[in-house]
């Protein structure tokens, strides 16, 4: 088992250009654009262990191709890496946050190897991050 596993990056893929009401994720009152300011964090519990910068204003391709990276470089130790985590998608706004998606999800198990790229979600689901990880050993 390795000592610690550091989440290098996370790569939003995809995610849904309109909120569940089928309404821009902006509307112009709060700002001058209506595409969603993306913003990430990870949990363990109720615990931020990341909470990322804000990439202004994008728009998913929805095939799944999106290149819109954050770099948390956390590193898990044991404890950590054995936890369950979240990672979850905002769109920020200046008073607020509006959710966009997430997961829940191990990072590692013991019998799945150790892969460097990890994907939350399938390119058929409305939202898709891809992790890259470091194992130290
Ligand atoms: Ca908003
Ligand atoms: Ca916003």
């Amino acid at each position: 088992m390795p000592t610690s596993i550091k989440i290098l990056k996370v790569r939003v893929k995809k995610f849904p250009n309109l909120n569940s009401s089928g309404n821009q994720w902006d509307n112009l009152a709060v700002g001058n654009f209506v595409r969603p300011d993306l913003n990430i964090d990870i949990k363990i519990g109720d615990v931020v262990m990341y909470d990322s910068n804000v990439l202004d204003d994008k728009t998913s391709n929805s095939n799944c191709t999106d290149t819109y990276d954050f770099f948390p470089d956390l590193a898990l130790n044991s404890t950590g890496f054995n936890s369950q985590l979240t990672f979850r998608l905002y769109d920020y706004d200046p008073t607020s946050y509006d959710f966009i998606g997430g997961y829940n999800t191990f990072i590692y198990s013991p019998t799945s190897g150790f892969p460097n790229t990890l994907l939350l979600g399938t390119c058929n689901d409305t939202l898709v991050f891809e992790l890259t990880l470091q194992y130290v050993w």
